[in-house]
């Protein structure tokens, strides 16, 4: 097994009332844990034995679907445990100043962000990115694809992110797609998205 499933930084209920307990351990136990298995029995079967998960997105073969998919889905749901917190948090003031660059304000840029997430047709997930020239970056993709990954169309270095398959929100929210975004909001882990946009 070349990659496991990472532990929650925080407990299943954490994230009450906005995300539910019960869908964030079927999420993590279930379905992380499917991903995680079938991603290192597809890096198996080609004989891919690189410990570089950035890398191997970046160099993801696009016909692979079995690669393709469970190594989305094993990545993108590490970044998205890491960027929730059951405390409040605050970005830092040099993120701040960049998303008011780009997107004019704060809140535009959740505005933009909610609207990508609800207009992903299906099954995918929203991002908000770090462009090589330094500027922020919203946008959506289908299914277990993500922004590293070669020919996505919205490029860049991923910060922060947000599921929205229905298993990540049906359970507690059904068909409100909307009502699960807004939630989001409230969980952000700010610290790691700065971090992660500095580095
Ligand atoms: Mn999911």
């Amino acid at each position: 097994m070349t990659f496991t499933l990472p532990q929650l930084p925080y407990s299943y209920d954490a994230l009450e009332p906005h995300f539910d307990a019960r869908t964030m351990e079927i999420h993590h136990s279930k379905h992380h844990a499917g991903y995680t298995a079938k991603f290192n029995a597809a890096l198996e079967a080609v004989a891919l034995n690189s410990t570089d998960l950035t890398s191997l997105m970046e160099s993801m073969d696009m016909d692979n679907s079995a690669l393709r998919n469970n190594g989305g889905g094993y990545f993108n749901h590490c970044l998205f445990w890491e960027n929730l917190s059951p405390t409040s948090t605050e970005m830092s003031s040099d993120l701040k100043s960049c998303i008011e660059r780009c997107f004019g304000s704060v809140e535009a840029m959740k505005d933009e962000f909610s609207k990508a997430a609800a207009t992903r047709f299906g099954s995918g997930w929203a991002w908000l990115c770090r462009k090589e020239d330094g500027s922020l970056e919203v946008c959506s993709t289908a299914n277990q694809d993500n922004p590293l990954m070669p020919g996505i169309s919205c490029g860049g270095r991923p910060i922060l992110a947000l599921d929205v398959w229905e298993h990540a929100y049906y359970l507690h929210y059904q068909n409100r797609r909307p009502d699960y975004i807004n939630a989001f909001w409230s969980v952000v882990n700010w610290d790691v998205v700065s971090k992660r946009w500095a580095g």
